[in-house]
């Protein structure tokens, strides 16, 4: 097969931004169940960047509504910078997490690169929560709740205007799947904000096709794709190696629907695999369903294509 391009994994093993511990050890586990085989079978040029060293997890509580700020921030700017870097080679960058604090940096970078070519920034939120929280109403004080609010311009201010502007993305640039967990002050917030979220209630009434169609409706040629893929997404009964699950997730199908809709575009242009926690995993299966997924975002579809 000859190469399609070329995918650059970068790994960044923290879990300081949630209380549960453990995705730390993410991009290993999925290192361990064959991502870069997967990847190189659908012909693409792979290499792996190796993991990112920041600051260890102080295991300390929030101050101030926010818990490891210093260190959240200090991650974010090494998962930027590498996305970056890998950008700017031309790669597409696949950031293995880790918890899905990162995102900021990640979805930053990206950002940052589509304003200067002229692209337009898309992102699908794959998760059971929205992450919109913000210091003022996160019952919680975990940065992993809140990196769409810093991305959308509205989070703490040393993490929010890393994409050059106050805002990296806009509430029409990014739709949300499989939601079934939002704080109360989080869906006030989503109102607010006029964000488009496809919730499983959605999902159950209208199908993953149509929800999928409606999600992808404004994707085109020039559009720059982004997936931001939480393990948690998932029902916990089939991926129960993550720190926050809720149960009611997509089945199996359903998510591989949502991945092939997503690689039919071909506009696929980056990826965060974030919230994978061996710790709480059993046997890797968690790692490994989520190489199957990622095997079809990159065009493994059933028979036909
Ligand atoms: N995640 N909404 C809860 C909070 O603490 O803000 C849960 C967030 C989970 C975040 O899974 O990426
Ligand atoms: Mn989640
Ligand atoms: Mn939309
Ligand atoms: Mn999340």
């Amino acid at each position: 097969m000859t190469s399609k391009g070329s995918i650059a994994l970068i790994g960044a093993p923290t879990d300081v931004g949630a209380s549960v511990r453990g995705a730390s050890m993410g991009p290993d586990a999925l290192r361990v169940a064959g991502v870069v085989e997967v990847l190189r079978s659908r012909g693409y040029g792979v290499t792996d960047r190796g993991n990112l060293a920041g600051p260890p997890n102080p295991g300390q509580t929030a101050h101030n509504g926010l818990r490891h700020l210093p260190e959240v921030v200090a991650w974010n700017r090494l998962v930027y910078d590498a996305v970056d870097e890998a950008l700017g080679r031309g790669d597409l960058p696949l950031l293995m997490g880790g918890d899905h604090c990162l995102a900021i940096g990640s979805i930053s970078a990206i950002a940052w690169h589509c304003r200067r070519q002229g692209r337009e920034l898309r992102v699908i939120w794959l998760d059971a929560h929205t992450d919109v929280n913000t210091e003022t109403i996160s019952p919680s004080g975990n940065l992993h709740g809140m990196p769409v609010a810093c991305l959308l311009g509205h989070g703490p201010a040393p993490l929010v205007g890393w994409s050059g502007e106050r805002a990296a993305l806009g509430a029409g640039d990014i739709d949300f799947i499989g939601i079934r967990s939002v704080d109360a002050e989080e869906k006030q917030a989503i109102h607010t904000l006029g964000l488009q979220v496809f919730d499983m209630r959605h999902i159950d009434e209208h199908g993953m096709r149509n929800t999928m169609s409606e999600a992808l409706h404004d994707v085109h040629e020039n559009t720059h794709l982004h997936v931001s893929f939480d393990l948690d997404c998932l029902d916990p009964a089939d991926a129960p190696g993550v720190g926050t699950g809720v149960r009611g997730g997509p089945t199996y199908r359903e998510m591989q629907l949502c991945m092939e809709m997503i690689a039919d575009t071909g506009r696929l242009g980056s990826l965060d695999v974030m919230e994978i926690n061996p710790a709480l995993d059993v046997r890797n299966r968690t790692a490994e369903l989520a190489v199957e997924f990622i095997h079809s975002l990159f065009g493994a579809s059933t028979l036909v294509r």
